[in-house]
């Protein structure tokens, strides 16, 4: 397998709070994909994700859990991040080797503070975000209260790009403010267009105009012709999406339902068209590609009994391949693409590949990669270290397994 010709590769982190959806969330995108045959469930246990006997038994990540899977031709890797505090660190790791950020909320009013600290970190890092509103199938609260609520979490404006349709409380489906057009939930399949529901046709007429005013505020062509009542097409407004997005200037506002798959083939439809692909974010991370040698960061380790060390890397310029000696000593012993658990063997992978490496035993996770036989590459910046939340001591129970334990310490470390 090789995944070096992937450009528009998008590599995306999945975070939020605890129990918002996320891992369920990645079991849609790799069920509606194909990447799947089956969708896994976490509280049955049986999702690509969350495989480690800690995570079964909480029913909650503990760690990353990596996926790729190529959906119309774009190859995406996704990065599911634990929400629980406990394990902030393991997120902040590993959004700052992301194109974009999907911050799965669930519509709950009293729980939107638990995400502050995150909106704190995506904006002081300039990543690009946008926010997935979860669980709309079980929904009592509006997104729009959702919205004012999370308003006051960042310096930059959210921007709904999507109305609800409700059938009393019920939501049913909703209207694409970017193309204007009404859509209704289906199950197992994608939603189908629909006339627009009389009941919603002034509300979303509105919530289109803010969001073209809030798009308008970064171009000062299209406030003119606002202003003149000129409308911009669909691909324009796409396009002010794309680029005020790429900036991180607006967080895009989306929803749907992980558990029912709703909302999520529209989800991965809109990534392809307006988040930051490998080069742009390159580029706004001021990553120099002139001469396009090998540059790499490490987001996440990952020990596992039979596998032995894996370095989850992604990829930021040229090309990767199994066996390729890097500066500091190591050499690459196997290059996979993975799912969860199971890893697919690549012989390369090139920009916006999010691909374990295999035996660099002397790298940790904030390392930064480069090739022996080329310049040595600058430090990318790591993610800051946050002070621990929880502390215990252990002690071998007799004195001759001490190494042992030492070992062992050294390897979860
Ligand atoms: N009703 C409803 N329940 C959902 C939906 N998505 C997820 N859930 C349920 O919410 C619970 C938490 O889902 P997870 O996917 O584990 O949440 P998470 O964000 O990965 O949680 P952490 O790993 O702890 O951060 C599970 O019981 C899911 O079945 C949804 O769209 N609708
Ligand atoms: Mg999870």
């Amino acid at each position: 397998m090789n995944i070096s010709s992937n450009a528009g590769a998008r590599s995306v982190a999945l975070v939020g709070p605890y129990t918002s959806g996320k891992t369920t969330l990645l079991e849609s995108f790799l069920f509606v994909t194909g990447a799947t045959t089956r969708k896994g469930s976490v509280p049955e246990g049986n999702t690509v994700g969350d495989a480690s006997l800690e995570a079964r038994e909480r029913q909650s990540s503990t760690e990353v859990n990596a996926a790729s899977f190529v959906y119309n031709d774009v190859p995406f890797s996704i990065l599911d991040c634990p929400g629980s505090v406990e394990f902030s660190q393991e997120t902040f790791n590993a959004l700052v080797g992301v194109d974009l950020a999907i911050v799965v909320c669930e519509p709950d009013i009293e729980r939107v503070w638990t995400m502050a600290r995150l909106f704190k970190f995506l904006d002081q890092k300039d990543i690009p975000h946008i926010v997935f509103a979860n669980k709309i199938d079980d929904a009592a609260v509006r997104v729009a209260e959702l919205v004012a609520a999370l308003e006051p979490l960042s310096s930059r404006h959210f921007a709904p790009c999507q109305v609800a349709i409700r059938d009393g409380e019920t939501v049913t489906g909703y209207v694409d403010l970017v193309s204007g057009q009404a859509y209704q939930y289906q199950e197992n399949h994608a939603a189908n267009q629909i006339d627009m529901p009389e009941s919603i046709d002034q509300r979303q007429d509105s919530a289109r105009t803010i969001l073209l005013e809030s798009l308008a505020d970064f171009d000062d062509t299209l406030l003119e012709n606002l202003l003149e009542d000129k409308l911009p097409s669909v691909e324009e407004v796409v396009s002010y999406l794309h680029q005020t997005l790429c900036d991180a200037r607006i967080i895009p506002v989306f929803m749907g339902s992980a558990g029912r798959d709703w909302g999520v083939r529209r989800l991965l439809d809109t990534l392809i068209k307006i988040a930051p692909d490998a080069e742009s974010s390159a580029l706004h991370r001021g990553i120099d590609l002139a001469g396009a040698s090998p540059l790499a960061q490490v987001l996440k380790t990952y020990i596992s009994p039979h596998g032995g060390k894996i370095s989850l890397a992604r990829v930021w310029s040229g090309e990767f391949s199994d066996g390729l000696s890097l500066h500091g000593g190591e050499r690459i012993a196997g290059l996979y693409s993975l799912l969860g658990q199971q890893q697919t063997k690549l012989e390369v992978a090139g920009p916006g590949a999010v691909v374990g490496m295999g035996r660099l035993e002397g790298v940790e996770t904030g390392d930064t990669l480069s090739a022996e036989d080329g310049n040595r590459a600058e430090d990318l910046p790591r993610a800051p270290a946050i002070a621990p939340v929880y502390a215990f001591a252990v002690r071998a129970a007799k004195r001759e397994d001490e190494v042992k334990v030492s070992g062992a310490m050294a390897k979860l470390r």
